[in-house]
């Protein structure tokens, strides 16, 4: 990773300098108070966190150093691991570096799949993610260069190193995820000459479809990172500000994308339109299908794959999804849900008037799409956002230790201080 390496440390002396003189000039500058209601309401908008990968907008969505994702689609994701972590899309030979970085780290150790095969076969693939991440960590450099006694300013590098071994291991664990707790047979070796995605795509082994592969690589591309303030970057960033390694990171961070209301929205979405099938049998009248989501919301549950706690219009990615599907010209029930779901659901959410966001997030389209090519087993579709989201939280804990960002620790309160702050 020479040429990766370089590009970082050609940015190091001024990203340090900014930090430095921000702090120094500027670090009493009040940027903003904090209401009660953000105290109780989950911290929403405290602007309290730095995250130099990427940024998310009310009105346009996610930009990755500042480039709307729109203009990305087309792009590897490794061209966006090399763009969320050096600011600049790779030339031919640092894609090609990078590419062939993880796929040396493509063959994990035997020690991971021990593990994951003595897990009960009812363990949700979430778990097995996360353990499996864990189960990797003994190969991690950045605790050897820690224990070795590295400087702080120099364990940007191991860290960096962390990475590629966590996102090259981290296909292959996922693809054997499937495979194992699917009982779809063998696990299938990653193969030579291929990309990251589309060595994913080859080792899930569920289709041969030329496009299975477009969707694989738009996949991991759209879901790599939102921010940091979204509860799994912000959960690895705290994991990471105690020095814990990418891998305990990582971990943490995906056991929160594995709540309903983050990640697991795409499994809940799919399971919604799966129930939606059974209660009509078909594709319902717009009315019929009004009368559901209202039913629904009446009895106190949320319709799966809309709102966002930031964005407040159509989420871009949706968009990319539902253009694919578009482009190549998919259509089966599931996809036909997702668009009649698109058209009805943001009206019955403006007038049920609680959502401050009313339009579709990214899980409203993605499980449809992943269906459609023949992942049915709707439990895996966090574990392919975890893959992609897995770049993001590696790449934002690689530019925390590169400023070296120091550890954690706001202030809590309790009710009867709060109380106290009014008087
Ligand atoms: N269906 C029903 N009600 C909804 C809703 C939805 N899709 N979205 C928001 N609301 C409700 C909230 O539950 C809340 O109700 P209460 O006041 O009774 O608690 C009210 O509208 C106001 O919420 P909000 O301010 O608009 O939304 P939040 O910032 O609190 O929450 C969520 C954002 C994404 C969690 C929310 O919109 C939701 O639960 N959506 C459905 C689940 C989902 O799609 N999650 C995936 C989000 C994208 C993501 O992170 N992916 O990983």
């Amino acid at each position: 990773m020479d040429l990766f390496k370089a590009r970082l440390d050609e940015k190091l002396p001024q990203l340090r300098a900014e930090r430095t003189t921000l702090l120094k000039e500027h670090g009493d500058t009040q940027i903003s108070t904090v209401a009660i209601e953000q105290v109780l309401g989950g911290m929403r908008a405290v602007p309290a966190l730095l995250c130099e990968t990427s940024s998310v907008s009310a009105d346009e969505g996610l930009r990755i150093r500042n480039i709307p994702i729109l203009e990305l689609t087309n792009q590897t994701p490794e061209d966006i691991f090399f763009l969320l972590c050096t600011g600049v899309l790779p030339n031919d030979a640092e894609r090609a570096e990078i590419s062939a970085a993880f796929a040396a780290k493509a063959n994990v150790p035997d020690s991971v799949w021990d593990v994951l095969k003595a897990l009960p076969k009812d363990t949700h693939p979430m778990v097995m993610l996360s353990i499996g991440i864990l189960a990797l960590e003994k190969e991690s450099a950045f605790r050897k260069s820690y224990e070795a006694g590295a400087s702080k300013d120099e364990l940007w590098k191991a860290t960096l190193e962390d990475c590629v071994t966590l996102l090259g291991g981290v296909t292959t664990i996922a693809a054997g995820i499937y495979r194992i707790r699917f009982g779809k047979g063998d696990l299938i070796a990653p193969k030579d000459g291929l990309d990251w995605s589309a060595n994913f795509a080859h080792m899930l082994g569920v289709s041969n479809d030329a496009s299975w592969e477009d969707l694989v690589r738009l996949y991991l591309v759209l879901h790599s990172d939102h921010e940091g303030g979204n509860v799994s970057a912000m959960t690895s960033h705290v994991v990471s500000s105690a020095l814990s390694d990418v891998f305990y990171s990582v971990s943490a961070g995906l056991n929160g994308l594995a709540g309903p209301l983050h990640g697991l929205a795409n499994q809940e979405c799919l399971r919604f339109i799966m129930d939606l099938r059974q209660e009509f049998g078909g594709v319902p009248t717009d009315e019929a299908l009004r009368e559901y989501c209202f039913k629904r919301l009446g009895s106190g549950q949320v319709i799966p794959g809309y709102g966002h706690a930031v964005l407040r219009v159509t989420d871009p990615r949706f968009t990319a999804f539902h253009q694919f599907a578009e482009e190549k010209n998919l259509n089966d029930d599931n996809v036909q849900f997702m668009k009649k779901l698109f058209a009805i659901v943001p009206e019955v959410l403006k007038e049920q008037g609680k959502a401050k966001n009313p339009w579709p997030n990214v899980d409203a389209a993605s499980g449809s799409l992943l269906y459609y090519y023949g992942m049915t087993e709707f439990e895996f579709y966090t574990v392919m956002f975890g893959v992609s989201r897995a770049m993001g939280i590696c790449s934002q804990i690689l530019v925390h230790r590169m400023i070296g960002s120091p550890i954690v620790r706001p202030k809590s309160m309790t009710l009867a201080e709060l109380r106290g702050m009014i008087k």
